[in-house]
């Protein structure tokens, strides 16, 4: 797809809108970012051993465009961490003033360096047009507060459309761009048709802090839907995805109008892979 190049976390492949075709539901790094990436404007990525340290290390340099210039993320005191043999170059702050990676770096270097571009940071749904090709479709805008990892179809409101259930968060990331820690989840109501809006916390009742990486649909002793979601050094927790009723459909057992996804309760202890044991999570009552 033209001008997807992205910073894409997952992809899940899924019939969205009952056609019988794969659809793909896929989390990028968002739009809540000091990071901005256009088609005309992209964020770029140079990979190379600026440092000539001849022990096969490479650097990252990320340029972003300001005021249509595109300058590096990094501030002198980083680079120059990073890529000592620039500090004659630039003694102080005033010479490194607002510096554009040509100006830094030999041209040589860049010229020889890998170079990768993103052109959009928006989490996304692609169409499957049955021809070959897919229709990028941004999910709205809450569902871009943070960068999304995981996601998960399903028809939680029990309306015979299929829905998602998307999280994520990054807290690893350099200083200047801040973690990424917005999101709690989001349930994402389908309306059968590739577009999806958000659902309200109060409704849905989705509330998963951490760094979400994975998140599955398993079920529970007495047949009962249940959502797994696997986080960095967190514990396994598990959400309730609505109950069966009388004739097998999947209905909400929410307030009116809610989406039917709540906290149900985390693993026991013993369950735990990381083996430890306490709970910043206690059940809640249905
Ligand atoms: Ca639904």
């Amino acid at each position: 797809m033209a001008g997807s190049e992205g910073w894409w976390n997952t992809v899940e492949a899924v019939d969205l809108r009952g056609t019988g075709r794969q659809d793909l539901v896929l989390g990028n790094l968002g739009l809540n970012s000091f990071l901005r990436a256009s088609a005309n404007e992209p964020v770029r990525m140079y990979v190379n051993d600026f440092s000539h340290g001849g022990t096969g290390n490479v650097q990252q340099i990320i340029t972003s465009y300001r005021n249509g210039v595109a300058y590096p993320l990094a501030g002198r005191d980083e680079l120059l961490a990073s890529i000592p043999s620039l500090k004659g170059k630039f003694p102080s702050y005033q010479a490194f003033g607002a510096s554009r990676i040509e100006d830094i770096l030999p041209s040589s270097d860049l010229a020889q360096a890998q170079v990768r571009e993103a052109r959009t940071f928006a989490s996304a749904v692609a169409l499957n047009n049955g021809n070959g090709t897919f229709t990028l479709r941004p999910l709205p805008a809450e569902a871009q507060f943070a960068p999304i990892y995981a996601s998960l179809a399903g028809d939680f409101d029990g309306d015979g459309k299929t829905d998602l259930l998307v999280a994520g968060n990054l807290y690893g990331v350099a200083p200047v761009l801040g973690r990424y820690d917005a999101s709690y989840g989001l349930m994402l109501r389908g309306d059968g048709a590739g577009n999806f809006a958000a659902v309200e916390r109060d409704q849905s009742n989705v509330a998963i802090d951490g760094e979400v990486r994975d998140l599955k649909q398993v079920r529970g002793p007495v047949g009962q839907r249940l959502i797994a979601v696997a986080r960095n050094n967190d514990r396994l927790l598990l959400l309730r995805a609505s109950s069966p009723t009388v004739g097998g459909r999947a209905a909400t057992q929410t307030a009116p109008g809610g989406t039917g996804a709540r906290a149900a309760r985390s693993l026991p202890p013993r369950a735990v892979p990381d083996g430890r044991s306490t709970s910043s999570h206690p059940p809640r009552k249905p």
